[in-house]
C-alpha cells in the first residue's frame, strides 16, 4: 500500500517527545486484515516534517503495534510545502474538484511533485518485489507509475483515486496535463469512485493522448502496447461498526441527552472538514432561504454544524473559516429568540469517534452538499447510525455518494439555494413512513456495498483477465423525472 500518509501519524509534543496514534479511517480496518494475512508493507509520509533518529525508533514500535510494517518517506519542511500544501492541495485538490479559479499552478510545485514521487518511488522500490502487488492511492501520487517503471520494477501497479476526475475542459487548464496522464497510464488497474469519473478520464484520454485506444466500451486502454484496465469502485464504510457503535448504551445516552436539550425540534446535521468544496457557506445561505421562506420552521428546526480544523496554514482555508463564522453571526443574529431558540450551532474542532456517531444518531436530518466530492463519507455514516431507521438524508447531486444513493435521499443541486431551501422544509414534513422507507433503501445500500466489498472488488480487478465480467456500479445523472417515477413506482 502506498499512500500520502502512514496509518499511524506521528506528531511532536511541546517537550519534544514522539507521539504516535494509530489510524482508524474504514480504509485502515478494512485493510488490515489484507495486509496482516499477507505480511503486507505500508509506504507513506509519517506526517512529521524531519529526519530524527527517534522518527525511525517510534516507527519501528508502531510497527509491531499495527500488525503490517510500515515504511516512511522522510520530507522534509520545503518538501512538505511544494509537493502537499503547493501542488497537490494548491493544484490537484481545486482543479479536480471543478475550482479552476482557486488553483495556484506554480512551476516551482510541479517541480517540487515529480521530486517527491520520485521519493516514494525510491521506498517502494526497496521493499517490492516482481510478484507483489503495489496499491497506490490518491491524487498525490499520480507519478508514481512513471516512476517506477522508470527504475525497472515489473510489479503489477494499481490506483485508486479517491477525489473526482475533471471533465476535460477543466483538466486541460493543468500546465503538465500531458505528462500527468500519461504517467497516469503506466498503471495497471486505474479505479474511480464512480462512472462519471471514470468517462472524465477517457474523454481526456481520447481527446488527449491519440496513441491511446479506449476498449471495452471504456474498461481498458491501450497505449504503447501497455494495456491499462479502467473500472468505478465506489468506496464504502465499515457500515457494521458504525451501526453496532450507534446501538451502544453510550452513544444512546449521549444521542438522548443531546435530543433533550433540543426538544420537539427537527435537528439538522452537517459535519464537514473545513474545506471550499463542501459548499459550507451556500448551505447556511439556504438554511436562512428556509427560515425567511418557511417561517413555520422557525423554533421548530435547529442546524448543528460542526467543521473539522483542516489545512489553515492554507490563505483559502483561513478565509472560508471567516466567512462560515460571519454567515452563522449574521443568522443567528436575524432569527435567535432572546431566552430560547438558537438556529444554528456552530462546533469548530475534531471530534471524537463517540460523540460523532452520537450526533449521527441523534440528528433526524443530515445536510450533506458538496459542491463535489469523490464519494463523501459522512452521507454513508449517517445512514449507517441512524438506526432508528427514520433520519432523512439530503444529499449533494455532485457526491459520489449520489449514485449509490440516489433512491433514498433528497438530491440538490447545492449551488440551487431555493431548492436546497424546499428540501430542507421538505424534509421536515416527510411523514413518517416515507421517511422509513428512504431510510431503509439507503441503510441496505450503505450495508451492501461496504469497504470490505470495496477492498475485495478491487484486488479482484487487479488479477481478473479482463473487467469485462464486472458488473458495473450504478450511474447518476440529474433527471426531474427520474426521482418522481421512482417513487410513484414505490409508493403504487
Ligand atoms: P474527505 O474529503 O475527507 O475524503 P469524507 O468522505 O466525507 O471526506 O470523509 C471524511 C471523514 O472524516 C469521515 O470518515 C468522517 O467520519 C471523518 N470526520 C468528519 N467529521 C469529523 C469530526 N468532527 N471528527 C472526526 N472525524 C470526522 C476523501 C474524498 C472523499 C472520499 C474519501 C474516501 O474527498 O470524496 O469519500 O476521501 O475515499
Amino acid at each position: 500500500m502506498v499512500s500520502n500518509r502512514l496509518p499511524f501519524v506521528l506528531s511532536r509534543t511541546a517537550d519534544g517527545g514522539l507521539v504516535s496514534r494509530p489510524g482508524s479511517g474504514g480504509l485502515v480496518t478494512a485493510l488490515l486484515p489484507v495486509l496482516r494475512d499477507r505480511g503486507g508493507v505500508w509506504v507513506g509520509w509519517p506526517g512529521i516534517a524531519d529526519h530524527d533518529a527517534d522518527v525511525e525508533a517510534a516507527l519501528a514500535g508502531a510497527t509491531g503495534k499495527a500488525g503490517y510494517q510500515l515504511a516512511p518517506v522522510m520530507l522534509g519542511a520545503e518538501e512538505v510545502a511544494g509537493f502537499y500544501h503547493g501542488f497537490s492541495n494548491e493544484v490537484l485538490w481545486p482543479l479536480f474538484h471543478d475550482l479552476q479559479s482557486l488553483c495556484n499552478f506554480d512551476p516551482a510545485y510541479w517541480r517540487s511533485y515529480g521530486e517527491v514521487n520520485h521519493k516514494y518511488a525510491q521506498v517502494v522500490l526497496d521493499h517490492a518485489r516482481a510478484d507483489d502487488f503495489v496499491w497506490v492511492h490518491d491524487y498525490q501520487l499520480l507519478l508514481l507509475a512513471a516512476e517506477l517503471r522508470r527504475a525497472g520494477l515489473v510489479a503489477p501497479l494499481g490506483f485508486f483515486l479517491h477525489i473526482p476526475f475533471p471533465p476535460l475542459d477543466i483538466y486541460l487548464k493543468l500546465p503538465w496535463r500531458f505528462t500527468l496522464l500519461r504517467a497516469l497510464l503506466d498503471f495497471d488497474l486505474i479505479g474511480f469512485q464512480t462512472l462519471r469519473d471514470q468517462r472524465n478520464f477517457l474523454q481526456c484520454v481520447r481527446a488527449l493522448l491519440p496513441a491511446a485506444r479506449v476498449m471495452q466500451r471504456g474498461r481498458l486502454v491501450r497505449i504503447d502496447g501497455h494495456q491499462v484496465r479502467v473500472g468505478s469502485f465506489p468506496i464504502g464504510i465499515d457500515a457494521g461498526a458504525f451501526q453496532r457503535q450507534a446501538s451502544s448504551p453510550t452513544v444512546i445516552a449521549a444521542a438522548e441527552a443531546l435530543r433533550a436539550e433540543l426538544p420537539h425540534r427537527e435537528l439538522i446535521l452537517g459535519v464537514d472538514r473545513l474545506d471550499y468544496t463542501k459548499g459550507i457557506p451556500l448551505r447556511l445561505t439556504a438554511f436562512r432561504t428556509a427560515l425567511r421562506k418557511y417561517p413555520d420552521l422557525q423554533g421548530r428546526v435547529t442546524l448543528l454544524q460542526v467543521v473539522v480544523p483542516s489545512r489553515d496554514d492554507i490563505p483559502q482555508y483561513r478565509d472560508l473559516k471567516t466567512r462560515i463564522e460571519q454567515l452563522v453571526g449574521e443568522i443567528n443574529g436575524e432569527f435567535t429568540r432572546p431566552g430560547g431558540w438558537v438556529p444554528i450551532h456552530y462546533v469548530y474542532r475534531a471530534l471524537d469517534r463517540l460523540d460523532l456517531v452520537a450526533y449521527y444518531r441523534a440528528a433526524h436530518i443530515a445536510l450533506v452538499t458538496p459542491l463535489k466530492d469523490g464519494m463523501n463519507l459522512v452521507a454513508k455514516e449517517f445512514c449507517a447510525c441512524s438506526v432508528g431507521g427514520d433520519g432523512v438524508l439530503i444529499l449533494s447531486e455532485f457526491a459520489g455518494a449520489a449514485a449509490q444513493l440516489q433512491h433514498g435521499a433528497l438530491l440538490v443541486n447545492p449551488y440551487d439555494v431555493e431548492a436546497t431551501a424546499d428540501a430542507i422544509h421538505q424534509a421536515c414534513m416527510l411523514p413518517p413512513a416515507e421517511r422509513r422507507r428512504r431510510m431503509t433503501a439507503l441503510r441496505r445500500a450503505v450495508r451492501r456495498q461496504d469497504v470490505f466489498g470495496w477492498v475485495n472488488g478491487f484486488l479482484e480487478a487487479a488479477i481478473a483477465r479482463d473487467l469485462g465480467a464486472f458488473p458495473l456500479p450504478e450511474d447518476y445523472r440529474p433527471s426531474a423525472e427520474a426521482e418522481q417515477a421512482y417513487w410513484d413506482t414505490e409508493l403504487a
